[in-house]
């Protein structure tokens, strides 16, 4: 029997809910997992200790569908429930109606989902705790021509109109003129409204060739903060990260150590819980939020490698009530690590490939992990994500980390569906991607213009 939980309900599928049944596991807290119909062959639902039917394939029906969970915890009694990333982890709603049914929600507190999924809240809250942002407008934009006109002015073209209600790359729009002004910002308005219910809309000064780099943040419930250091994920295509590696790569100790602690402390000041990730745009040394993820990331293991904390235990630890079991004296960044995310996608065209894996064979060896879900004769269900699997390469240095993953890129075999893995070869012998530090337009603009060249 466990101090922390006997039965938690993973609300998730894929490779996470593998992940987070493997934490429950380590800390002999039993499993609850909740699938779709086209789940019922998930490797996650048949190491359970139990497992519930919560619907048909479609996501709306199944992952998102809050009663059916809800109802799920019930009948198998369990204590608490993960949501993984995704689907309903950064639903305030649903955190909400998990606590008010009796069961611990293991992520934040629903009230900081809520603000950090309004981009001008989180924003504000952000500023006030003396995080660094992107110069832009004070709040949200009012409807007064004229005064956009002036905000716009004085921040400087180009600039950015982002939904607050949007995120990861929705509801954006870059404006290069005055003349474009106005007609972009309705437009942003007229599209945030219907995607996001939600009609107001924000601006920024439009950073032209940013990384993209974000700080791992753990806090429990008795004020301790610690950060986790940083990870680099701006080798990415539409919005959808490909390799993340941390530390970042030319990143010095002091730039480290400067935001690590500007990001706690204004963790400490929210009142933040749980596991949580502030994402910054990085360009010449210095770093500008732009938003807070309220979840476990899917590149967590390369914070897990360099640093040997387990995140899922740890929110699952700070979730039961307990403190940290680290002091941030205590954090220690040691070595390099470099995450592929595998999908089963074209690696070409970049169209979905979903079917029946006729092989699987992964890589290992020194500092190879792998986290997927995926096993030989194993059906992906065209209903979810592509991503079936990440290969995690560890080593005392970036080189050695590289030459690692090269190594195991090269032993992959999967048979049955495209993949990108390709892609990622290309990618690790590039010789830009050798060198660290390319910006997040560097996959679109460059190495894929550039593929056929040469
Ligand atoms: C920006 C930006 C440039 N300047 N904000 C896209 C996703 C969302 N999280 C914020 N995004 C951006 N915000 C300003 N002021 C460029 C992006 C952006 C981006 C950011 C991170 C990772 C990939 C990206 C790809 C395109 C644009």
């Amino acid at each position: 029997m466990s101090t922390l939980f006997d039965k938690i309900l993973i609300a998730n599928r894929g490779e996470i809910a593998l992940r987070i049944q493997r934490a429950c596991r380590e800390l002999g807290i039993r499993t609850v997992v909740v699938h779709s119909t086209a789940d019922i062959d998930a490797k996650v639902v048949k190491l359970a200790d139990e497992s519930v039917c919560i619907g048909p394939a479609p996501s709306r029906e199944s992952y998102l569908n809050i009663p059916a969970i809800i109802a799920a915890a019930e009948v198998t009694d369990a204590e608490a429930i993960h949501p993984g990333y995704g689907f309903l982890s950064e639903n305030a709603d649903f955190a909400d109606r998990v606590e008010k049914s009796g069961f611990t929600f293991i992520g934040p507190r629903p009230d900081t989902i809520r603000m950090m999924g309004d981009k001008v809240a989180a924003k504000k809250a952000m500023i006030a705790a003396g995080v660094p942002c992107v110069p832009g407008s004070e709040g949200a934009l009012t409807d007064d021509p004229v005064e956009i006109t002036r905000t716009a002015r004085a921040i400087g073209y180009p600039v950015i109109i982002k939904a607050a209600g949007g995120g990861g790359g929705r509801g954006m729009r870059v404006v290069h003129t005055e003349a474009a002004l106005i007609s972009s910002v309705n437009t942003t308005r007229a599209e945030a409204a219907a995607a996001f219910n939600n009609p107001d809309v924000y601006m920024e000064k439009f950073l032209e060739n940013p990384r993209h780099i974000e700080i791992q943040i753990l806090a429990d419930e008795h004020g301790n903060v610690i950060h986790l250091g940083e990870r680099d994920c701006s080798m990415q295509r539409r919005h959808q990260k490909v390799l993340e590696e941390a530390p970042a790569p030319g990143l010095t100790p002091k730039q480290r150590e400067k935001i690590g602690q500007r990001c706690a402390e204004a963790c400490k000041r929210i009142g933040y819980r749980g596991a949580g990730t502030i994402e910054f745009l990085f360009e010449n040394g210095e770093f500008y939020f732009i938003e807070m993820n309220t979840r476990v990331q899917v590149e967590h293991p390369v914070t897990e490698l360099i640093t040997g904390i387990d995140i899922v235990q740890e929110q699952i630890r700070i979730a039961a009530g307990l403190p940290l079991t680290l002091r941030q004296k205590d954090v220690v960044l040691k070595g390099h690590a470099i995450e592929c995310r595998v999908n089963a996608e074209d690696p070409f065209r970049f169209t979905p490939s979903p079917g029946k894996v006729t092989a699987w064979h992964m890589p290992g060896g020194p500092g190879i992990r792998i986290d997927s879900h995926v096993y030989s004769g194993y059906t992906i269900p065209p209903h979810y994500d592509s991503m079936i699997g990440k290969i995690i390469a560890y080593g005392d240095t970036r080189e050695q980390a590289i030459a690692r993953m090269s190594s195991a890129l090269s032993e992959v075999v999967i048979e049955g569906v495209k993949t990108n893995v390709p892609l990622h070869r290309e990618i690790l012998r590039d010789t830009h991607f050798e060198d660290g530090g390319t910006s997040i337009h560097y996959l679109e603009h460059v190495l894929l213009r550039d593929r056929n060249k040469s």
